[in-house]
This record gives C-alpha cells, structure tokens and sequence, in this order.
C-alpha cells in the first residue's frame, strides 16, 4: 500500500472553500486511521465493521446538508460530495453506510416527514446513535419499482404493512427502515418502521463477492402493524423514492472518483518501482497510455462532479445530469480497477493492494442506485423525449 496522494490535474482545489478542504482532511485523516488498517480484514471476513457508524456519525459523516436544528452541520452539496469522496477512497462499503443514512433515510424524513418525525429520528440519525435503511427494491421489481408489490392498507388504528424488500444495504442492523409501499388505491408511500415490531424480520444477505465489507438484507414484513404516525406524510408517488435517489446518486458520483484515484495512485507509484527488461514499467508507452488515460477520465469526473455540485447548490441540478454524473464516474472508476489491476500484474490480485476489492465493490455500485442501463435510458429519454423502458 501506498500512501494515497490524491489526483488535482486541473487545480480543482482551488474552485473548493477553505471549509470544503477542512471538511476533507477531516475525513480524509479518518480514513487513514480507521479503515484503511481494517479494510482488507474486513471484505475476507465479509462482516461490516459497525462500530465505524459511531465515529462517522461524530465526524459529521451523516447528513451534512441536513439544518443543524435537526442534528446535521447545515453544510453544502459540495461538502457531501468531498466526504463521499474520501469516504469511497476507503471502501465503497463504508461510502454505502454513509448514502443510506444520509441521503436515503435522513433524507426523505427530513423532506417528507411530519415535524414530530424528524425531531425524534434525525439528530440520533445523525450522531449514528441509530441506523437507518431503505427498502424499495423488492424480490420481483428491481429496476422497475413502480410495479412494487408490497402493500399497506388502514386497519383504523394502525395500517397493516405486508411484503418483502431485498438487497437492502445495512437492513439487519437497522432500527429503522424507510419503506415505500402502495396504499390501497395504489399510492406509492413511505413508512417508518421500527425493528421489534412484530412481524418484522430483517434476515443477512450472505455470499456475496462485492461489498464485503458492507452488511446487506431483506426486510420481511408479515402483517407489520405500523401506527398510524409513522407514515411519512408529505410526499405520494414513485417520486418520493426517486428523490431519495437523486440524492445518493448525487453522492455517489462524487464517490466513485475516491475508489478511481486510489486505484490510479497505486497504479502509479507500483509502475514506478517495477522494472521489467531493466527498466520501470511506468517507462512503457503501453502503461503510460493507461495511466494517461486514468488521469484524464478522473480529471472528467471531478469536473462534472464539482459542476454538478454548484447546479445541486443552486437547486438547479436535474435527476437527468445527476444520472449521467453516477453513470459515468462509476464507469471510469470501474474501467479504472480494473486496468490498474492490470498494472500491477499478479500483485494487482493480492490484498496488499486495494485494487481487487475496488473492483469487486464497484460490480455493486455499478449495479444499484440504478444500473448503468438504465442510467444509459435515462439519458435517452431526457434528450430524445421517448422512454425505452417498456
Ligand atoms: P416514471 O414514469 O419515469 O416516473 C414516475 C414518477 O417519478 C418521477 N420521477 C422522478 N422524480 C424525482 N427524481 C427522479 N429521478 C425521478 N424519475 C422519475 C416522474 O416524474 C413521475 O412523476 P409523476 O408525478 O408524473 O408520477 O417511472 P418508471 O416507472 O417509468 O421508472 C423510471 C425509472 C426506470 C427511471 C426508475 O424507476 C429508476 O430509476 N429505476 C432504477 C431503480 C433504482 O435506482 N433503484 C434504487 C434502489 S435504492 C438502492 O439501490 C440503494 S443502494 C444503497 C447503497 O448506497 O448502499
Ligand atoms: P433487474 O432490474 O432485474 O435488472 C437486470 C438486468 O436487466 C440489468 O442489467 C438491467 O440493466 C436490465 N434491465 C432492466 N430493465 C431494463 C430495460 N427496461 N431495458 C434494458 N435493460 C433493462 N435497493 C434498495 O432499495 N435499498 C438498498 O439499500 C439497496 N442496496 C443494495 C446493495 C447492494 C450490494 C446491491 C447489489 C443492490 C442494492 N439495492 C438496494 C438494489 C439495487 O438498487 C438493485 O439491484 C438495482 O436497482 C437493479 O435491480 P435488480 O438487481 O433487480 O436488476
């Protein structure tokens, strides 16, 4: 391992405030300390390190942008993008925890949830005092949610919530789950549901080879009897979740980069040290195209992601360009893994490398928030005004 140097090609740090840079070295100072030593360790024994929930949550890793009345630091769009960035240089799983709680959970509680509902759930949402989850995707409708089966209906009191979500990331050590389900007109809405209620179960998702180092579930729901207060009142439609996704998406973009310049740096110094036919790789036309063309394509990312940030800011950024930006970067940063892997040769398969696992965590990335198909569709869509989805 090398120590990491971040990529600056085009002086972006100087479009960053003095606050955004703080912000990162924060982070940046945490990674070092407390996830790259466990990381590796982490991913081969497939468990998610939890008790890093905590100290993300002290650090202010959990909904930055969210009013400090409700817990958050009241940051920019920005902000949440440096920190998603570090975070991701660490491990896509540990970024992952920190999308859920802030944009997926911290998120639609903030924006579409009564006021007595953010009070009690978003300041210990955001000290990581609790953790959240969200459940759209179901066994049957990943990409199309809107088909979602799972169902509430008014039993007077209380609704009665039944169903199943799966590949919900952190489900079996959440308190809470945000649940979207239909009503009984068909509505698409979300729910608070707390773990301990009966008929809730939140059974591990195991066996998987990306994301190791993340916990993933189901959420099972068998005639859940969810009072009445815990519907999150402001928001009906597919576009309440969707929101929620825009969010993620947004961070997510921002993400990618952090997997792709850890990659690349690796990549870098290695080729460096490495002397084939007596002399560097690096001296290689071959591997200097490689990485020339990381470079470039981090260099890409980080612009469309910091110009992103200043539309998301002005609240001028549209689900279409935050789609294309979680598309494209974590496209590079997957193409990025595993060329760099290539760099390195055999080492590049071995733990003393962060490569392998990037490139394995990215399969996921590449995969939920949407997949790189859809997001392709999309854009499509956007620009040519017809859905290709049906
Ligand atoms: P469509 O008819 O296009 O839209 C239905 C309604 O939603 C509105 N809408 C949006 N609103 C806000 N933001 C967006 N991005 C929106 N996209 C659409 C739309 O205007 C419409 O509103 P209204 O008022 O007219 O009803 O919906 P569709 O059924 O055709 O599907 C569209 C599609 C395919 C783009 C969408 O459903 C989609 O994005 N599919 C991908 C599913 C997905 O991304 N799932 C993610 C699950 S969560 C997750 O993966 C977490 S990973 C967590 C981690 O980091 O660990
Ligand atoms: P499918 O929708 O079955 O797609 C299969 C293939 O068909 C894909 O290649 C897709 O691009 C293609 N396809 C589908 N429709 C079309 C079309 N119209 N045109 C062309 N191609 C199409 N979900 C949550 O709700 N909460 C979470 O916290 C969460 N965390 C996750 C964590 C992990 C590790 C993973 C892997 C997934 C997670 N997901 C989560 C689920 C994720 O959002 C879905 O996996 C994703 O949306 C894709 O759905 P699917 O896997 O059912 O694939």
């Amino acid at each position: 391992m090398y120590p990491y140097k971040p990529v600056d090609y085009f002086a972006i740090d100087e479009l960053l405030s003095d606050e955004h840079k703080i912000i990162r070295s924060s982070i940046r100072d945490w990674v070092n300390r407390s996830v790259s030593p466990i990381i590796e360790q982490a991913a081969h024994e497939h468990k998610f390190p939890h008790y890093l929930l905590k100290e993300m949550g002290e650090l202010g890793a959990f909904g930055p942008f969210i009013p400090e009345k409700y817990g958050g630091s009241g940051l920019d769009y920005i902000s949440y993008g440096v920190i998603m960035t570090e975070l991701e240089r660490g491990d896509s799983g540990i970024r992952s925890a920190a999308s859920v709680q802030t944009s997926l959970v911290m998120y639609p509680i903030f924006e579409f949830g009564s006021e007595e509902q953010k009070l009690k759930y978003l300041p210990k949402l955001a000290k990581g005092e609790i953790i959240g989850c969200f459940g759209l995707t179901e066994p049957n409708h990943g990409s199309d949610p809107g088909n979602m089966e799972t169902r509430f209906v008014d039993a007077g009191d209380y609704y009665i919530l039944n169903g199943a979500k799966m590949w919900i990331t952190n489900s079996p050590i959440a308190d809470i789950a945000v649940v979207w389900a239909k009503d009984e007109e068909g509505k698409v809405k979300g729910l608070i549901v707390e773990k301990g209620m009966e008929g809730f179960t939140a059974p591990e998702t195991k066996g998987k080879w990306s994301l190791r180092a993340s916990i993933t579930g189901e959420l099972v729901f068998d005639n859940v009897k969810v009072p009445k207060d815990h519907l999150l009142p402001n928001v009906k439609g597919l576009k309440g979740p969707l929101s929620c996704l825009n969010s993620a998406r947004y961070g997510i973009a921002w993400g990618a980069i952090g997997a792709a310049m850890d990659c690349y740096n690796t990549a870098l110094e290695y080729s460096l040290e490495r002397k084939q036919f007596n002399k560097p790789i690096a001296s290689f036309q071959l591997i200097q195209k490689k990485l020339a063309e990381f470079v470039t394509e981090i260099t890409k990312a980080q612009l469309m992601a910091w110009r992103l940030g200043v539309l998301r800011n002005e609240g001028k950024a549209t689900p279409a360009q935050i789609s294309m930006a979680k598309r494209n970067n974590v496209n590079i940063a997957l193409q990025i893994a595993r060329e760099s892997r290539q760099i390195l040769g055999a080492m590049g398969i071995t733990d003393d490398f962060p490569m392998m696992r990037h490139m394995m965590n990215l399969e996921s990335v590449i995969t939920y928030e949407g997949t790189h198909d859809i997001h392709l569709l999309i854009t499509g869509n956007d620009i040519t005004g017809i859905s290709a989805f049906v």
